[in-house]
């Protein structure tokens, strides 16, 4: 049985668990917050990030290793193409969302969604990397209908959780969202995404951690 940890309005646990959904593996979730000092987290997750699951085999930390592990452990309800050329094009988007967007969009977040502050400078050269990147990410994606192509795959949980993330860091900080003033038209692509049940599982299940009183 698979153990889930973490909590549910970070976008790494909701993609984690959105592959858990649609690949249909049992799981339970058990809510871990981040820089945990407890040798239970840290001997699972080193560094207190979350997601990290429990596998009867042992824990695992980092989004894509821990997709890489559910692919491989549980083959049923594909995510992943059989063809070694397919499958290597959704990991690649999979890494280009997580590392040149999401990763870089992040800078933003202490003053889009935490009430602290980022200054002048850092706003701008984000500015300047989204921009490229946002560029580059044109070149890849399909919208065909799915992120990849006609098949509905790992790069889509990617891309559910983390695109409107990027568009709303991106307006909070710069009055407009850099993924359309970019080009790129995803908000079509979300509302199907939106229509799965594991896409409306996380959103009811974010919207409630969101709802909770604070500790
Ligand atoms: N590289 C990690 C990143 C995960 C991550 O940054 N998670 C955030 C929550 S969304 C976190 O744990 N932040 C706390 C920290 O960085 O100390 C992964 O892919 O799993």
């Amino acid at each position: 049985m698979i153990t889930l940890c973490g909590f549910a309005v970070s976008n790494y646990f909701n993609i984690v668990k959105q592959v858990l959904l649609e690949k249909q593996i049992p799981f339970t979730e058990e809510r871990t917050m981040t820089r945990s000092k407890d040798e239970a987290v840290l001997s699972a997750s080193p560094l207190g990030k979350v997601p990290f699951i429990r596998t009867d085999a042992g824990p695992l930390c980092e989004t894509a290793v821990i997709l890489d592990y559910l692919e491989a452990q549980f083959p049923a309800h594909p995510l992943v193409p059989a063809d070694a050329y397919a499958a290597a094009k959704v990991r690649e988007l999979c890494t280009y969302i997580n590392l040149h967007l999401e990763l870089v969009a992040r800078e933003l977040y202490p003053a889009v969604f935490f009430g602290g502050t980022v200054s002048d400078e850092v706003k701008a050269s984000t500015r300047k990397l989204l921009e490229r990147h946002i560029a580059g990410f044109k070149r890849l994606v399909r919208f065909g209908p799915y992120i990849a192509g006609d098949r509905f795959s790992l790069a889509d949980c990617v891309a559910f959780s983390n695109l409107p993330l990027i568009g709303m860091a991106t307006k909070g900080a710069y009055g407009e969202d850099l993924l359309i003033a970019g080009g790129i038209d995803y908000k079509p692509y979300l509302a199907l995404l939106g229509e799965r049940a594991s896409s409306q599982q996380v959103v009811a299940d974010r919207k409630a951690e969101m709802a909770r009183p604070k500790a």
